[in-house]
């Protein structure tokens, strides 16, 4: 069994802090899972290009309100608590937080640990 605490993942390589977002990955590749599990903090006003062209992610709002517009339908979904949302056709978006957005995010493939958004929004894979 796997037991961690949110205290021990902050700071620690397992935390990668952007100029829009915190991400606390609690669960990697290597954990075995097939999945990776984060928890998300998206910083007050920020706008994030997001297109992953090699993941499949679904996001789970617990605190804080946005939205999301897809690319280039124009359909803009507002995020507020309670609001799950599946990037199930890699979803080309932009996802713009009015507030601070805490969100829980299920990544498969799992996240090796690094990953950052490329110029396109995209997370890379090994091959
Ligand atoms: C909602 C979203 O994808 N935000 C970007 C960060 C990502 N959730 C991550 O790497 O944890």
């Amino acid at each position: 069994m796997i037991v961690r605490k949110m205290a021990d993942i902050i700071g620690s390589a397992q935390e990668v802090v952007t100029d829009n977002w915190a991400s606390r990955r609690m669960l990697l590749k290597s954990d075995g899972m097939s999945y990776s599990f984060h928890e998300t903090i998206i910083f007050p006003g920020t706008e994030t290009l997001i297109w992953y062209k090699n993941h499949l992610e679904a996001v789970y709002c617990v605190e804080g309100e946005g939205e999301v517009e897809l690319i280039p339908e124009g359909a803009i979904y507002p995020i507020e608590p309670g609001t799950m949302y599946a990037l199930d056709k890699h979803d080309k978006h932009h996802l713009r937080a009015k507030s601070r957005m805490r969100l829980i995010c299920v990544f498969n493939p799992p996240l090796t640990g690094r990953e950052v958004h490329d110029e396109e929004g995209v997370y890379a894979v090994e091959d």
